[in-house]
């Protein structure tokens, strides 16, 4: 019995600030009825998905972007998507920016914000929540900027870990299914995580600037989708897992994010690609059995791996200096 399921990323054009969240969700449930139309089993929508990349803004205080999380998930402006999904019997992923009130690491009670993805069953069913971990750019404002990038100031660094859930999608009895957020794609230790709970799909979506903001050196403008594809293939190569990688892309508020989502198999190859940089609906047919090739063989983890032999990647955050090469002395 194959286990082929039909994916989609659903790209998302700009979203402005003055763009309310039931215009973002109409937008989305277009895209789920014509995921519908071409048989989507599970449909992968952006990172921070209701709203413009708020963190490009400015707040001296921080509650004063309140307005941009969302304090229940479903709520009445997101409940038409959850019931579109319901509807059509399609599982879904969502990023958003979530207020929690729970306990912090010394037991406090208190207000927590976090960049958040959800992956939602075909009955409507939260079946895994993740916080982005890599949370990229400054906590404060830097003047030699062009434009913010704000995430460390309004997001906590995720405390759920990277997980991954089996749970039925679409025609499947069960999945492995996790999820990254945009900056973690680009470090191989969130992938790898994820592969060593046997991850088949990872879904993730994407806010990226398409030029460099750091304002750090040049960097040509057609490396950046270079290296967000980089990234994606080499973590489903490496690790033997499918990817549906999906962008908030366009011009908002005169800043341009990429798009080019992708769905990559888990021989690294891109097997579909957004062209546009607006809403769009790209599909694909995932053999699930495609992972076994990889995971059985080149990236078979419990014949190959040897974590005595990585402890700096645990053991450290930043690099150090290495040993410096001193000329025999008697060549002195
Ligand atoms: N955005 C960007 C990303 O990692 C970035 C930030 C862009 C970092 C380019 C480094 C280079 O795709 C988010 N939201 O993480």
């Amino acid at each position: 019995m194959s286990r082929i399921i039909t994916v989609a990323a659903a790209q998302l054009g700009p979203i402005q600030q003055a763009e309310p969240r039931s215009v973002a969700v109409a937008r989305m449930v277009r895209l789920l009825e014509r995921a519908h139309q071409r048989g989507v089993e599970l449909i992968v929508f952006p990172e921070l998905a209701l709203t413009t990349f708020f963190p490009r803004h400015y707040h001296e205080d921080i509650a004063e972007a309140d307005g941009w999380f969302e304090t229940a998930m479903p709520s009445n402006e997101t409940a038409p998507l959850f019931d579109a999904a319901r509807r059509y019997g399609i599982g879904f992923h969502l990023g958003y920016a979530e207020i929690a009130h729970e306990a912090n690491e010394t037991g406090t009670l208190r207000k927590r914000r976090f960049n958040t993805s959800i992956l939602v069953g075909p009955s409507g069913d939260v079946l895994l929540k993740y916080r982005k971990v890599h949370l990229p750019g400054h906590a404060e404002y830097d003047p030699k900027r062009v434009v913010q990038h704000l995430e460390k100031r309004y997001f906590e660094v995720g405390n759920l870990g990277f997980p991954v859930i089996r749970a039925p999608m679409g025609s499947q009895e069960g999945i492995n299914m996790g999820m990254m957020i945009c900056n973690d794609r680009r470090w191989p230790e969130a992938w790898r995580v994820l592969g060593l709970q046997s991850v088949e799909l990872v879904a993730l979506g994407y806010n990226t600037p398409s030029l460099n903001m750091d304002a750090a050196g040049f960097e040509a403008h057609h490396l950046r989708v270079f290296h967000s594809h980089l990234s994606i293939q080499a973590g489903c190569y490496q690790n033997a897992c499918f990817a549906v990688a999906t962008a908030k892309a366009g011009v908002e508020d005169g800043c341009e994010l990429f798009g080019h989502s992708i769905i990559v198999n888990p021989q690294g190859e891109i097997i579909a690609m957004a062209t546009s940089w607006d809403d769009e609906l790209i599909t694909a047919d995932c053999d699930l059995d495609m992972c076994t090739l990889g995971r059985t063989t080149i990236f078979a983890f419990d014949k190959h791996r040897r974590p005595e032999a990585y402890g700096r990647i645990t053991g450290q955050v930043g690099a150090t200096a290495p040993s410096v090469w001193n000329e025999p002395a008697a060549r002195r």
